[in-house]
């Protein structure tokens, strides 16, 4: 059963729903934009976040954008969109053009860095960027910061050592950070039952001492409840939370993969008629928030907004050769 935003503890307002839904709709027409650039060749690689949208909204929303620290993984579009990525730096990040505030244009796509937002890049090697968080966790308990660190993994990466040595650190010394954990049943095309001998990534927080909690990650409205819980008891000194958002990739892994060789197509279409926008939307809907109006206004202006995006990274320039080393070598290079 979906929560009712009456039902909700905590204090969302009219307006903020509103907010985090524009914010999942953008996200899912720009991806939707970028598989489409990739099929006619226009941009060399997309990971895409559809069918997450709601579990990395929540999150955000949970969040006091640019006053805590956020560590996301590649499929985070709506997490960073929430956190304020305009759709004209997304698309100049997939074009690898000079403009994209994550890199220059020099990285893998999504492979976020917001510092406006104290939004910190992750490496390749998936589960890198818990230790990242946790070190940021302490680098806040240290100087006494009212601030919070999140970080965000898929459920195959938790079997990674640097994720069991980051959360065991983090319990030990009762850091504020919250392991958020997108649980969509498949790294790549490994299923959960072997990535793991435990039903729920959540239950693996009791052998590190820490509160696991499993929510239903199409569920925006829970995903935001746990986050919050999370946040509070991390401001409190309380320590450090794992929270699990039940997800499903809608799509391939990637612009690479052909997901069609490892589940049914049958499988797919029963969690795309979970689709967590499609959802959301009803529950505005159902509650008077939006009117079928809106709802068909803000998409005409989500798209609209996506092809000036495109049509701007577009018309904007490659980096420089000469700046190919930047910013790794820090000399005679002006920072953003
Ligand atoms: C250490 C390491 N091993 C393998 C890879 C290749 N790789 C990239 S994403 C991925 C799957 C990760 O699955 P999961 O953690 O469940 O996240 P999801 O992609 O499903 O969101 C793998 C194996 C990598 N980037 N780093
Ligand atoms: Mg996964």
């Amino acid at each position: 059963m979906a929560t009712t935003v009456e039902e909700h503890s905590t204090s969302l307002r009219k307006d903020d729903l509103i907010e985090m839904y524009w914010t999942m709709l953008l996200a899912r027409r720009l991806d939707e934009r970028a598989w489409v650039l990739h099929r006619q060749g226009r941009i060399a690689f997309h990971i895409s976040g559809i069918g997450h949208e709601a579990a990395q909204v929540g999150a955000a929303f949970a969040l006091r954008r640019g006053v805590d620290w956020v560590v996301p993984y590649y499929r985070d579009l709506a997490m960073i969109l929430s956190l304020g990525l305009t759709p004209r730096e997304f698309a100049l990040s997939i074009m690898g053009k000079k403009g994209d505030p994550s890199s220059g244009g020099r990285q893998m796509p999504s492979h976020w860095s917001l510092r406006r937002a104290n939004v910190v890049s992750h490496s390749a090697p998936v589960a890198t960027q818990t230790t990242h968080a946790v070190g940021i966790a302490l680098g806040i308990k240290m100087t006494g910061d009212d601030a919070v660190a999140i970080t965000s993994i898929g459920e195959g990466s938790t079997a990674q050592g640097e994720w069991y040595e980051g959360v065991n650190w983090a319990a030990i010394h009762h850091l504020p950070v919250i392991f958020l954990v997108e649980n969509n049943m498949y790294a790549i095309s490994v299923r959960q039952e072997q990535q793991m001998a435990v039903r729920h990534v959540a239950d693996k927080a009791a052998g590190l001492g820490l509160p696991g909690v499993s929510v239903d990650g199409m569920d925006i409205l829970k995903v935001h409840e746990a986050v919050s819980e999370a946040a509070s008891r991390a401001r409190a000194g309380e320590g450090p939370t794992l929270v699990e958002a039940k997800v499903y990739r809608l799509t391939p892994h990637s612009s690479d993969d052909d997901d069609r060789s490892y589940r049914s197509r049958e499988e797919v279409a029963e969690w795309r008629a979970r689709d967590p926008l499609d959802r959301f939307a009803a529950q505005l809907l159902d509650q008077r928030h939006l009117a079928p109006e809106a709802v068909a206004e803000m998409d005409a202006r989500a798209r609209q907004e996506v092809d000036e995006a495109i049509q701007f990274a577009e018309s904007a320039l490659y980096p420089e050769v000469s700046e190919g080393a930047y910013p790794v070598y820090a000399e005679d290079i002006p920072h953003a």
